[in-house]
């Protein structure tokens, strides 16, 4: 049996726990005067304010809701919290989201006495290691289905699928129920007199195939119960990014080059601290019209510096057109695992040291005792000097780098909270 757990209104339920005059009451986090809503609480929900909704609209429903700002480090820090807590009750534990995980159940039920009496170990353990947070709870036979079950009785419920009753939870599951059926594909299946799960097995394989090609038959697959995916406890992360909606539309080149560094900032920290390297350095602008371009390019050597990252992602934006002001802008890298025989052949022409990857290793020493010292004194210790100007005072007109340590951790303007956002 598979178990998946998945947190209650995650960001929500955080700043009620944190913040009491706000439990109880509809809470919305994200939005901003832009935007749109992460999460609602609860109460939040019962004026249909849901995930992704325009702030403005979330605001309309629910007048009297508080709209409060998202605090991501605090919500990684609970979610380490949580992911701790179910390694500690299963060796096969695989982290889904930043809310979400599946835990593999084989053998424990014995150590627990039973399925319920681990499921029981697995919430009460994690209300008191994060301090008061709910969780649902689903277990089926396989991935998809424990994934549909702890929605079943949310929140703070628990649902068991036991494998004679997958049947008939098939005969009456929703057809948009099951993961990867969007709006459009269930109108689709409805025009096929496909509503719930085992309709689909009045069709054959090759309907599928060739209406909605590979999908159609996985979908094919989980109509039968079938899900061949195991919890995998390490999956390597593919890429790594960093976006943000801006506050405010703009065409200010010196305004997004900030922006992007902030952002070149967060992916290298991430890429650091799992110590990879990226060849491919990807730029999403997204225009006021909504738009989107992204623009990518791929190096001989690869990065994981800020400054490297930057580098490229700069180059990138200044070659893409600033007609139109821009609403997001989003930096990321991939491509990771350093090709060798490229890396050495590039250092054979070179003499022996590639220009690239000796600057770069230069960058990344920095890098490193940089984030050391974050690590050990706090984010505001040091700042890099055009975020460490624009954190001040909101001014960093074409800074140049000597301020590379910014010895005063106090100096946080607002400017901050959207360029940490
Ligand atoms: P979810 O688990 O989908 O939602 P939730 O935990 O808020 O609520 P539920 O009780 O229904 O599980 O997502 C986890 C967190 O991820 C959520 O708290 C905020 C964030 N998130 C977004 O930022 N944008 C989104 O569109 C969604 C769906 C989630
Ligand atoms: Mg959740």
């Amino acid at each position: 049996m598979i178990v998946h757990v998945d947190m209650d209104a995650f960001f929500a339920s955080v700043e009620q726990m944190d913040n009491p005059a706000l439990r109880g009451r509809p809470v919305m986090v994200g939005g901003g005067d832009r935007g749109v809503v992460a999460t609602a609480s609860y109460e939040a929900r019962r004026f249909g304010v849901h995930s992704a909704m325009p702030a403005g609209q979330a605001r309309r429903l629910c007048p009297q809701g508080v709209f409060v700002r998202p605090r991501f480090d605090r919500y990684k820090e609970l979610s380490g919290k949580v992911m701790e807590v179910l390694r500690a009750h299963s060796p096969l534990v695989e982290q889904a989201s930043i809310d979400e995980a599946y835990l593999d159940a084989e053998g424990l039920e014995r150590v627990y006495g039973s399925l319920p009496a681990l499921v029981c170990s697995l919430r009460c353990a994690i209300r008191t290691a994060t301090g008061g947070l709910t969780c649902s709870v689903g277990v089926a036979p396989v991935k998809f289905l424990a994934k549909i079950c702890s929605d079943v009785n949310k929140p703070d419920g628990v649902f068991i699928l036991e494998t004679g009753d997958v049947e008939a939870f098939l005969a009456t599951l929703p057809v948009r129920k099951i993961p990867g059926v969007g709006p459009r594909m269930a109108e689709a299946l409805g025009k096929f007199g496909i509503r719930f799960a085992s309709d689909m097995r009045r069709y054959s394989p090759d309907f599928f195939r060739t209406r909605f090609g590979r999908p159609g038959l996985v979908l094919l697959e989980r109509a039968m119960g079938r899900d061949p995916r195991r919890v995998e406890p390490v999956r390597e992360a593919k890429s790594e990014s960093a976006e943000e909606t801006l506050a405010k539309d703009t065409r200010d080149l010196e305004q997004l080059r900030r922006i992007l560094l902030a952002h070149a900032e967060k992916v290298g920290r991430r890429l650091r601290s799992q110590k990879l390297q990226g060849r491919t350095v990807t730029l999403k602008v997204k225009y006021a019209d909504f738009t989107q371009i992204t623009r990518s390019k791929t190096l001989d050597a690869p990065v994981a510096s800020t400054q490297g990252i930057y580098g490229v992602a700069r180059e990138l934006l200044e070659a893409v057109s600033l007609k139109k002001a821009v609403r997001l802008l989003g930096v990321g890298v991939s491509n990771f695992g350093a090709p060798r025989e490229r890396l050495t052949l590039l250092s054979l022409l070179n003499g022996g040291r590639s220009p690239e990857f000796e600057g770069e290793k230069r960058r990344l020493k920095l890098d490193r005792t940089l984030d050391a010292l974050r690590e050990r004194f706090g984010e505001g210790v040091v700042a890099r000097g055009a975020l460490a100007m624009h954190r001040r005072d909101g001014l960093a007109q074409g800074q140049d780098q000597r301020q590379e340590l910014d010895p005063q951790p106090s100096g946080r303007t607002p400017e901050a909270g959207n360029l940490r956002g």
